[in-house]
């Protein structure tokens, strides 16, 4: 039986002892049989007095709640956030006010167009959305993995959404915007270009949610105890640095492993490796503001970090998984309302629709008004108002008085507080309404190129395969040629790969470049993962291949050497049971070959003897783990016996130095050293498509 007082996310609702305690119905009546219903007769019809059978379907039947309209799948985890360096001089929020000062977190990370069982590795956007239980009111920093957005006005919202999801006549395909939707939308929409690059970048595909940044994306507001403000931008850094797969590996690992994302964050968290973020924050004032070269309220672009670095003030460690994944990760509900005193929204566009989207959306995800009282939303400070009554309150005002200003004095209840209260920046606001796009907002392109630009060669080569694969998906060839227009007003090499890629007889004229001429911004290396990789195979897996009769000493110390990185081992083998090595000893794997392959791991030791050599260059498993380690320009370790396995994949002639041949334990440590290079990114060009 589940121990509820765990599954509501730390409060008691219900009586637990820790005896065998006795099953009842949802109304605590104890049950004395859960196998038969009531029948009249052992043969006989079922009875519709049995109360225990029909309360227990009937709850069943009402177990799913709708899912969230985008970003269904995710997966959420525990932790606090710690202020490193307190900004009291930019911001009253509390929770930023001390150095060492801890302020607990739930974090959801998610895809956005795939229902709740799509694969992790769908090529999209990621969810990074944060809930600090502050002393002041939750604050929901409802961020993303990619720091721009496809449309500037969140009246296009539903548009944008519509065209990405399945097409809805056929209902496919799932969590994929490689479709003629998908792409006809973005090629009606030049405001799409600079996240259409991000999204056909490798950011797009993350090796791991420990190993993505996040970004709250709008041009937010802090506000200090005199009321002065400044503009902030909020990033969050991975502790162990960025890294994403190849396309070709993520579509095989949607097929081995669809979970890959959630098991991965969950692995780490339970075995204490616990994943962790810096938080920083591009500040900026009005002055800065003016002489930007793009407008800061606009949800398309970003503000460099050459031109505005980032200033870390805090980390964040997940710590700590959920007991029960309905009651935390589905019915968390973060709304970008959810702000603090000195904390305010500006005038986004995007920002302030998202801020009506999210309270009206969770009302019917889950229910009604009430879902503030499910204790993942609940605050975890004092909180008093007299909203009251609606579907599943759990708790209403005390007393006599539900309303204010009342003269019931000291029972009379809460009361505003000027001194402490939230007050929204006094910005002063003139103009005629209209429904007008800025001028500012007009430039859709140079950003676009700026990204594509500050590319490593290898990461170009990716934009430009991806866009080859999704656009070789759109049946209609205007679209395919739209957007090739588009990419030339990008980059012309760009276009050009992408135009023989898909085989376009000529080169489509150039889009129109909307009302603001494409100027040539400066590289961004900040903006390449390829450029800012860690040097550290810390928090990486290592699939350890093995079967009977491998060199003991080898194989521990290939275990001892990735322990001493912090990376993980798995170890593969023909059978499950695992592997007698050389010195008599038995291994326990944790997969069979054919549940493990190489698309699972960071990099791959196979460590054969002859015979064993000899018997598995036959077996199609393992040659596709090694095939395919290879084609992803992962880093292989092998023994001499493993020659013939990669004679039968091809592959012996063309080992580079990326393959490593293994004798002796030095060997080992080597090879892991080698290993932080993530990968031999010099064997390109790797065959990804
Ligand atoms: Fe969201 N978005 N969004 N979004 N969004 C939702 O709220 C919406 C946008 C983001 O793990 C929904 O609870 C509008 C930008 C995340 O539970 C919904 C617009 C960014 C999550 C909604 C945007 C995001 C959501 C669906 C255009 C990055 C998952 C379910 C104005 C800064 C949160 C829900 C979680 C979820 C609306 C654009 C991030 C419908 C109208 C930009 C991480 O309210």
């Amino acid at each position: 039986m589940t121990d509820q007082t765990r599954s509501n996310g730390g409060e008691t609702h219900q009586t637990t002892d820790d005896t065998e305690q006795t099953m009842t119905t949802a109304q605590g009546a104890p049950i004395a049989d859960d196998q038969n219903s009531l029948k009249a007769g052992p043969r006989g019809p079922v009875l519709l007095e049995d109360h225990v059978m029909r309360e227990k379907i009937f709850h069943f039947d009402h177990e799913r709640i709708p899912e969230r309209v985008v970003h269904a799948r995710g997966y959420g985890a525990h932790g606090y956030f710690e202020v490193i360096d307190s900004i009291p001089e930019l911001t009253a929020a509390d929770l930023f006010q001390r150095k060492g000062k801890k302020t607990p977190v739930f974090v959801r990370f998610s895809t956005v167009a795939g229902n709740e069982g799509s694969p992790d590795l769908a090529r999209d956007v990621r969810g990074f959305a944060v809930k600090f239980y502050t002393q002041q009111g939750n604050w929901d920093l409802v961020g993303n993995n990619i720091p721009v957005f496809f449309i500037q006005d969140a009246i296009k919202f539903p548009d944008l959404i519509h065209a990405a999801k399945p097409a809805p006549d056929r209902a496919f395909p799932q969590a994929q915007t490689a479709h003629d939707n998908f792409w006809d939308f973005a090629s009606l929409t030049p405001e799409s270009m600079h996240m259409i690059m991000w999204i056909m970048s490798d950011r797009a595909i993350p090796r791991s949610f420990r190993m993505m940044e996040g970004f709250g994306v709008h041009t937010f507001r802090l506000v200090n105890a005199d009321g002065a403000s400044t503009f902030v931008k909020f990033h969050w850094k991975p502790k162990l640095g960025m890294q994403s797969v190849v396309w070709n590996e993520a579509l095989k690992i949607n097929g081995a492993d669809p979970d890959f994302h959630r098991r991965d964050l969950w692995a780490a968290i339970d075995s204490g490796d616990y994943p962790e973020w810096e938080l920083g924050v591009q500040v900026f004032d009005q002055e800065f503001a003016d002489s930007f070269a793009f407008d800061v309220l606009d949800a398309t672009k970003l503000i460099p970090e050459e031109e505005v670095p980032i200033r870390i003030i805090g980390r964040m460690v997940l710590d700590n998984n959920v007991d029960n994944f309905f009651a935390e990760t589905e019915q968390v509900a973060f709304c970008t309302q959810n702000i603090v005193p000195g904390i305010d929204f500006t005038n986004d566009p995007l920002l302030q629709g998202r801020n009506f989207s999210y309270l009206d959306t969770q009302t019917k995800r889950l229910g009604g008004p009430n879902f503030t009282h499910i204790p993942i939303n609940a605050p975890r400070c004092p909180f008093h108002h007299f909203q009251q009554d609606g579907h599943m309150a759990m708790h209403n005002p005390k007393g006599r008085a539900n309303y204010e200003p009342n003269s019931w004095g000291e029972d009379g209840g809460p009361r505003e507080n000027p001194a402490q209260g939230f007050r929204s920046y006094p910005e002063p606001m003139e103009g005629n309404k209209g429904r007008i796009r800025p001028e500012s907002f007009a430039d859709h392109y140079s950003q676009a190129r700026q990204f594509y630009i500050s590319q490593a060669p290898v990461e170009q080569k990716h934009m430009a395969d991806a866009l080859t694969f999704e656009l070789s998906k759109v049946g209609r060839m205007d679209i395919r040629e739209r957007m090739v227009g588009h990419l030339r007003l990008i980059d012309e090499g760009l276009a050009e790969a992408v135009a023989e890629g898909i085989g376009l007889p000529e080169m489509p004229d150039k889009a129109e470049p909307a009302k603001a001429p494409v100027t040539d911004l400066p590289e961004s290396p900040a903006l390449s993962i390829v450029r800012n990789a860690p040097g550290s195979f810390r928090g990486r897996k290592l699939g350890l291949f093995v079967a009977d009769g491998s060199d003991a000493d080898l194989v521990n110390a290939m275990m001892e050497a990735a322990k001493a990185e912090g990376a993980m081992v798995e170890i593969v083998a023909p059978h499950v049971a695992g592997a007698e090595l050389s010195d008599g000893e038995r291994l326990e794997a944790q997969q069979k070959i054919d549940g493990g392959p190489s698309v699972l791991y960071d990099a791959v030791a196979i460590i054969l003897d002859d015979k064993a050599g000899k018997t598995l260059s036959e077996d199609k498993t393992a040659q596709d783990f090694v095939s395919d380690a290879f084609a992803h320009a992962k880093f292989i370790a092998h023994t001499e016996a493993v020659q013939p396995l990669f004679e039968t994949v091809g592959i012996a002639g063309k080992l580079d130095d990326g393959v490593v041949m293994l004798s002796d334990k030095a060997d080992a440590e080597a090879f892991i050293e080698t290993c932080r290079a993530l990968r031999f990114w010099d064997r390109a060009p790797v065959n990804t498509n």
